[in-house]
């Protein structure tokens, strides 16, 4: 089943948004596989944005995803590597549309409350960097009977 990674970035913790964000995803039908809160290390945050490390923001992106907790996650569906960038949104929250977690929440585009992988390939280097092979859960929500 596919994968994607999705962390809620500093901004969107310290604005409390990372409930809402949550529940857009189970609502949506995604199920939850990988959950944990952290401080990003330099290290892990300069390995993430590899791709980006020639670009003149790279600096100030590794000093904001280190700057205060992050909640990374691994959220399990049909195609949900692209219904994920979908709901996120355009880069930039100014143009991301309304409906979509950067339209309805920021204004920044260094501050743009969330991540997730852009590629069924990303997902799985970024899956693999932040989360322990152990850390996911392999579970499926419609196999457990007390539901129904
Ligand atoms: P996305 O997160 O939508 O995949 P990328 O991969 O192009 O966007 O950029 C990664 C991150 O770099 C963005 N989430 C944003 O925080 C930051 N970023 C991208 N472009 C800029 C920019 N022009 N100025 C500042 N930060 C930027």
């Amino acid at each position: 089943m596919e994968r994607t990674f999705i962390a809620i970035k500093p901004d969107g913790v310290q604005r409390k948004l990372a409930g809402e964000i949550i529940r857009r995803f189970e609502t949506k039908g995604f199920t939850l596989v990988g959950l944990k809160f952290l401080h990003v290390s330099r290290e892990l945050a300069e390995a993430h944005y590899d791709v980006h490390k020639e670009r003149p923001f790279f600096a100030g992106l590794v000093e904001f995803i280190t700057s205060g907790p992050v909640v990374a996650m691994v959220w399990e569906g049909e195609g949900v590597v692209a219904a994920a960038r979908k709901m996120i949104g355009a880069t930039n929250p100014l143009t991301a549309e309304p409906g979509t977690i950067r339209g309805d929440f920021g204004v920044n585009i260094g501050r743009n409350i969330i991540h997730g992988s852009d590629a069924i390939e990303t997902a799985q280097r970024e899956i693999a960097l932040w989360f322990k092979d152990e850390e996911l859960v392999n579970w499926q929500p419609h196999s457990m009977p007390w539901l129904h």
